[in-house]
């Protein structure tokens, strides 16, 4: 933790900062929180990147196009893509707050991960992110962020501390730290509208971070004339998703442990249609996927014996050019549409032997 802390000290006025984060909920708030940050410091980065996960090559393309001197990197498991941190080593100084499994340890970079502590432990970066800064400045008035961010991220065992502290905070809307409580709450549904917002791809995680960013009280977020925008993203997504629930068991092919599913829609929903049929398979692997120029793999295990990011990853080895990362429980793949079949009839083989 020392690492980071002092690359947040060390943040000058005259820095020229790049935030980089991940795509998702939990992305987004661990990039809100540390402009937060940032803003008591007296400092505006000079720009926030979303990325997709694993970033996209173009990334560094775009990054040297700024005079940039520091970047931060949250929510994204960058050093399973050395490459990028090397080239951009170069021109910067780096930071990473992440809280993926670990691959490779990187070398004159500021990391932080709490798995570096505990191998196992589920910490969203939203949890990381407020924990590290709430060391340098005082952060309760964005307790809230941290919160959605970590009901964002889904599983809350390991993030109860914080949660405790926002029922003190928040008593009106958290009455219980258990996981479906607190998933049920108005935090909640807060992530559940930016998580839809974001799949609607009516709106850029960038400028879900610009809409949450006014926001003083939470309470008042749905009386803000933007907040509307993000109301009427989520209708859609969930009007969809409707949709598709009706027409599931039509939809999913079963081969003895292993559910795919293909989704045909112009909306950015694998993850929460693959959790949907997650929890009424819970014992198989589910693979939803879907067919772009690339196809575009979602994957759930509810199944502890069965590490669908090891799996995907495995699978992926059918050719280089496949990508796949993410945990135990969760976890996506990215397929050139040449070797879906290869890759697909690989990840049978590989679950059902
Ligand atoms: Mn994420």
């Amino acid at each position: 933790m020392k690492q980071v802390i002092n690359f947040l000290k060390n943040i000058k006025r005259r820095d020229h900062i790049i935030i980089v984060f991940h795509n998702d909920g939990d992305g987004i708030c661990s990039c809100l929180l540390m402009k937060k940050y940032l803003e008591k410091k007296g400092v505006e980065p000079q720009f926030i990147i979303s990325q997709p996960m694993p970033v996209l090559k173009s990334l560094v393309d775009k990054i040297k196009t700024f005079d940039t001197n520091k970047i931060i990197f949250l929510d994204l498991a960058i050093d399973q893509q050395e490459d990028i941190v090397k080239e951009l080593q170069k021109y910067t100084k780096i930071m990473i707050i992440d809280h993926h499994k670990i691959v490779k340890k990187l070398k004159n970079v500021a990391y932080y991960n709490p798995r570096m502590y505990r191998a196992d432990v589920y910490q969203s970066a939203s949890y990381c992110v407020y924990k590290i800064v709430s060391k340098l400045t005082d952060m309760k008035n964005y307790l809230w962020v941290a919160i959605v961010g970590i009901i964002s991220d889904f599983d809350v065992k390991d993030s109860l501390d914080l949660l405790e502290d926002g029922k003190r905070q928040y008593p009106d809307t958290i009455k219980s730290t258990k996981q479906e409580e607190i998933h049920k709450s108005f935090f909640g549904k807060l992530s559940d509208i930016i998580n839809a917002a974001k799949a609607s791809n009516r709106l850029t995680a960038e400028e879900i971070v610009k809409i949450l960013e006014d926001v003083k009280d939470p309470k008042d977020i749905t009386y803000t004339n933007k907040f509307i925008k993000l109301m009427n993203a989520y209708q859609e997504v969930e009007d969809e998703l409707e949709n598709i629930k009706a027409n599931m068991r039509k939809k999913i092919e079963i081969n003895k442990n292993i559910i795919f599913c293909e989704l045909d829609t112009k909306y950015n929903i694998g993850s929460a249609v693959s959790t949907l049929i997650s929890k009424n398979y819970p014992k198989k692997i589910v693979i939803v996927y879907q067919k772009r120029k690339n196809v575009k793999v979602n994957a759930r295990s509810q199944n502890k014996k069965m590490n669908v990011a090891t799996i995907l990853r495995n699978a992926a080895a059918v050719n280089k050019k496949i990508s796949a990362g993410g945990h135990e429980a969760a976890a996506g793949a990215l397929i050139p549409l040449e070797y879906w079949e290869d890759f697909k009839n690989k990840l049978i083989k590989i679950v059902n032997k």
